[in-house]
């Protein structure tokens, strides 16, 4: 019947916006005043003009989204699900059952932002209507988000006859200020199953995040399923830190995960880490090996023993295949080489091996990412160097085009214990409160180099100490809260004093989705109540 999308796609604008007027026309509820600009939104968003009055969400509110554009209809679909896990409210979703509908969230693309930033949105709360504006998908998912902060933990059921959950109203602009904003887990030292992998993507999401680094390998750990190399997870697979049963990821499992991460829109990057840290893949195979002795297994917390042989062509052979097999199930544009701590690969050897492996990773369509020892090599300006303790080799690849990421460990390191108390983690580079966490200037952190050059944060977390989603939760949480705000919001607007209100009022949410989070004494943390049961986490 219609002619193109784009016909349908203006009739169904057109529907949307008489239900809008209609929904605004109906009712004007005299709200208790909420205030939009008090809400304890993380990552801080650029702009909030708070209007003072409150959106109902009830019963009878439905989700439409655009349908023309790519992922729209997925973003409303999530934000329903979540809002049902949330407060057990069921919502339609471009839905033609509208005869009850009274007040509508609208998830409209639009290219009129007023900015070319893919993940930028814009929020407009009114008494009867939400439109949040986005230009990609992404951007939808990221404005859903926030949205998701502003639902309150209880109802306002006395004033209503049916309960309604009132959202402040006002306008949100919003866009990240860098490009990448992520969080690694090394699952090598300590393998974490399918389930506990999702479960930290669903907490990265929360706050924004957009990338999910995977520490696949190590000396203690294969951790991926390659076809034409089976004994890396018969063998290299079996085994982690403290002689525990390791284990690994099928194809399929992968693929799962990096599904899982993609509708969340955040990216996995693979990481194989060579030509150090490769224990695990020569006692696998031992003809990779480069260190003169006979690999075993390694189950210690020992680094920079191992190297791969990097004047043998099978080496290169056998990291073509691998490369190539995560290659095709990664959509991400990265794939990490890892390339650090080769204490007992000769200089030379290590430059000859990072050109060479530079090169298979750009033939398999990925651009190369290492950590900063990496610029000790001639690198390609697309390649992407990951600053953890070497300011010079940041500096150095910066210089030659590289983009970098910051991730200085006395900062960002996940794993550094909070305090000398702390139940898990080390404390080699520093001990990080949740404070010093978030008081510092990413963009300011390595002198001399360019705003342009920084692709973005990430806080790694090795798991040398920690085995399972709660030893994970007490590291990573709630730091990781923090530097999704230092990697999303403008410097000028962080403010410690202001974070730790915010932070504090993160219990419903924490407590909701079973985050064993450390109760920093620095933190104010608000005591909750739940309206509803908690039917299922999140
Ligand atoms: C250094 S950071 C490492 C890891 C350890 C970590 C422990 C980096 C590139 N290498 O191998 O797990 O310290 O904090």
């Amino acid at each position: 019947m219609f002619k193109s999308d784009a016909a349908k796609g203006l009739l169904f604008f057109t529907v949307v916006l008489f239900l809008v007027a209609c929904a605004e026309r109906k009712k004007k509820v005299n709200y208790p005043k909420t205030d939009l600009a008090e809400a304890p939104l993380i990552p801080r968003p650029v702009k909030v003009i708070a209007t003072n009055s409150a959106f109902g969400l009830d019963a009878k509110t439905a989700i439409y989204t655009s349908q023309t554009s790519n992922g729209f209809e997925e973003v409303g679909v999530f934000l329903a699900q979540k809002i049902k896990n949330h407060i057990d409210l069921d919502l339609y979703v471009n839905s033609n059952e509208n005869e009850t509908i009274e007040r509508i969230i609208f998830i409209n693309q639009t290219d009129t932002l007023g900015t070319d930033n893919p993940e930028a949105y814009q929020l407009y709360i009114k008494n009867d209507s939400i439109l949040l504006n986005a230009k990609t998908a992404a951007g939808a998912f990221r404005g859903i988000q926030t949205l998701r902060q502003l639902i309150p933990e209880t109802s306002n059921d006395t004033l209503a006859e049916r309960p309604m959950w009132l959202i402040p109203s006002g306008k949100i602009v919003d866009e990240p200020i860098f490009e990448y904003r992520g969080a690694m887990l090394d699952v090598a030292r300590h393998f974490f199953t399918v389930a506990e992998v999702k479960k930290f993507i669903d907490l990265l999401a929360y706050y924004k995040y957009n990338a999910f680094h995977m520490h696949l390998s190590d000396d203690q750990g294969w951790r991926i399923e390659i076809k034409s190399w089976p004994k890396l997870t018969e063998v290299g697979g079996q085994t982690e830190v403290g002689g525990g049963p390791g284990g690994f990821y099928t194809q399929e499992e992968f693929k799962e995960l990096v599904g899982y991460a993609a509708e969340r829109h955040i990216e996995v990057i693979p990481e194989i880490d060579m030509p150090g840290h490769t224990n695990a893949a020569s006692f696998s195979y031992p003809i990779l090996n480069g260190n003169g002795k006979k690999p075993s297994a390694y189950t210690g917390t020992h680094v920079g023993f191992s190297t791969f042989d990097t004047r043998k062509d099978t080496v290169y052979a056998f990291i073509d295949d691998v490369v190539r097999e995560i290659a095709a199930m990664s959509p991400s544009p990265y794939f990490h080489i890892g390339g650090d701590e080769s204490h007992v690969t000769k200089k030379n050897d290590y430059i000859h091996f990072v050109e060479k492996v530079e090169k298979i990773v750009k033939k398999h369509g990925k651009r190369m990412v290492g950590w900063n020892e990496i610029a000790q090599a001639k690198i390609d300006p697309s390649t992407v160097a990951q600053l953890w303790n070497e300011p010079h080799n940041a500096l150095k690849a910066a210089k030659n085009g590289s983009k970098i990421i910051l991730s200085p460990a006395a900062k960002t390191y996940l794993d550094m214990q909070y305090d000398s108390l702390s139940e898990y983690g080390l404390h080699w580079a520093a001990y990080i409160p949740v404070d010093s966490a978030y008081n510092w200037s990413p963009a300011a952190h390595v002198e001399g180099l360019p705003k342009e050059s920084i692709l973005g944060l990430e806080a790694p977390l090795w798991s040398e100490t920690i085995s399972n989603s709660a030893e994970l939760e007490y590291l990573a949480f709630p730091r990781a809260i923090g530097y999704a705000e230092l990697a999303w919001t403008p410097e000028n607007q962080h403010d410690w004093e202001s974070y730790k209100e915010r932070l504090a009022q993160q219990t419903p949410y924490l407590d909701r989705m079973d985050v064993n989070y450390y109760p920093s004494k620095l933190i104010d943390w608000k005591e909750h109540k739940h309206t509803y049961k908690e039917i299922e986490r999140d």
